[in-house]
């Protein structure tokens, strides 16, 4: 349904303050080195733009100062000022940078910049669900996160729980953005207590590993869709890809929180197939590629090589 335009606007977030480690700022750098836009332009025929929501910031010597001044407060959650500054300037620049028609791909940067680009989405098509894949749920509240990493809790700040325990610099968010009924999450398999709990009692839809060898990738997927779409065959999809729901063994070693038996690559990338197929999906965000992380270059190139991947089959490479 995007073939009218056919143009993917390529939002980049070289962010890496929802999390401890350097290094995952440079998954955008390090796709599009690979070729990504090339791949998307002359291969598949697409229209690309670049937009860069985060230039002109400088997110090292905020981060510094941040940290600098966390050693003394110790707040539960870490540079949430800064996290909210980054993610202003990526939903602003998705809600005021995109058309309704073109296609939203996000690259991160931390799994925080989610909060952004989900939202920014949503300002176009409120009625989209979102398909949230990863090993983790994201979900954490600022009162429930054990780490005070952010890139564990954009979930919690979409749906808007605990909105009146945030800081200032959050209010931005639009508070009737994301209902948890219009959630799926596929490959889950490191949740915290405090997590599981919010999922069973907000009833949200969560396929975990265990589910995709009960019932297989396809089933899950499908059911996936079926529950976001409620019923509309027309229901716009957003997927939200955080690479570590890829098994570390198969692909994904370069990636700050690693977590075995997760995805193969097969089921990995028929995911974005079959989410592609619906002709429905109109936003990709492709998360927490840390090329530093890597033991050598044979490493990187396998984890940077299925990120582009990702987004080559959610705009239908591999469909026939
Ligand atoms: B990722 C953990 N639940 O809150 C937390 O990589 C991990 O974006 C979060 O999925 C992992 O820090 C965040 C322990
Ligand atoms: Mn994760
Ligand atoms: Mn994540
Ligand atoms: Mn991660």
């Amino acid at each position: 349904k995007n073939d009218a335009s056919r143009t993917v606007k390529i939002v980049l977030a070289p962010f890496n303050g929802g999390q401890p480690h350097g290094g995952v700022d440079l998954g955008p750098d390090y796709m599009l080195k690979h070729g990504l836009r090339y791949q998307i332009e002359d291969k598949l025929k697409w229209k690309t733009e670049v937009l860069k929501p985060l230039e002109g910031l400088n997110l090292e010597n905020l981060k510094k100062e941040a940290d600098l001044k966390e050693k003394i407060t110790k707040p539960t959650i870490k540079r949430a000022d800064l996290v909210a500054l980054a993610n202003k300037k990526i939903y602003e620049s998705c809600r005021d940078g995109i058309n309704k028609g073109e296609f939203q791909l996000t690259i991160g940067g931390d799994h925080s910049i989610a909060i952004g680009s989900v939202a920014g989405l949503l300002s176009r098509h409120p009625n989209a669900g979102l398909i949230w894949i990863d090993a983790h749920a994201d979900i954490n509240t600022v009162n429930t996160t054990e780490t005070g990493n952010l890139h564990g809790c954009p979930v919690s700040f979409l749906a808007n729980m605990d909105r009146k325990d945030w800081p200032e610099s959050f209010k931005w968010i639009p508070e009737n953005l994301l209902a948890t009924d219009k959630i799926a999450y596929i490959g889950l398999r490191d949740v915290d207590e405090a997590e599981k709990k919010i999922l069973k009692d907000n009833n949200i839809k969560a396929f975990s590993m265990y589910h995709i060898d009960r019932f297989g990738i396809n089933s899950v997927v499908e059911q996936a869709i079926a529950h976001i779409s409620k019923g509309d065959k027309d229901c716009p999809i957003m997927v939200s890809y955080d690479v570590d729901a890829i098994d570390p063994e198969a692909s994904v070693k370069c990636t700050g929180t690693k977590v075995d038996f997760g995805l193969n690559n097969r089921e990995a990338l028929f995911l974005c197939e079959r989410i592609c197929e619906t002709g429905n999906v109109v936003a990709l965000d492709v998360v927490e590629v840390n090329p530093t992380l890597g033991a050598d270059e044979k490493e990187i190139l396998k984890t940077v090589a299925i990120g582009c991947s990702i987004v080559r089959c959610s705009l239908g490479e591999t469909l026939l």
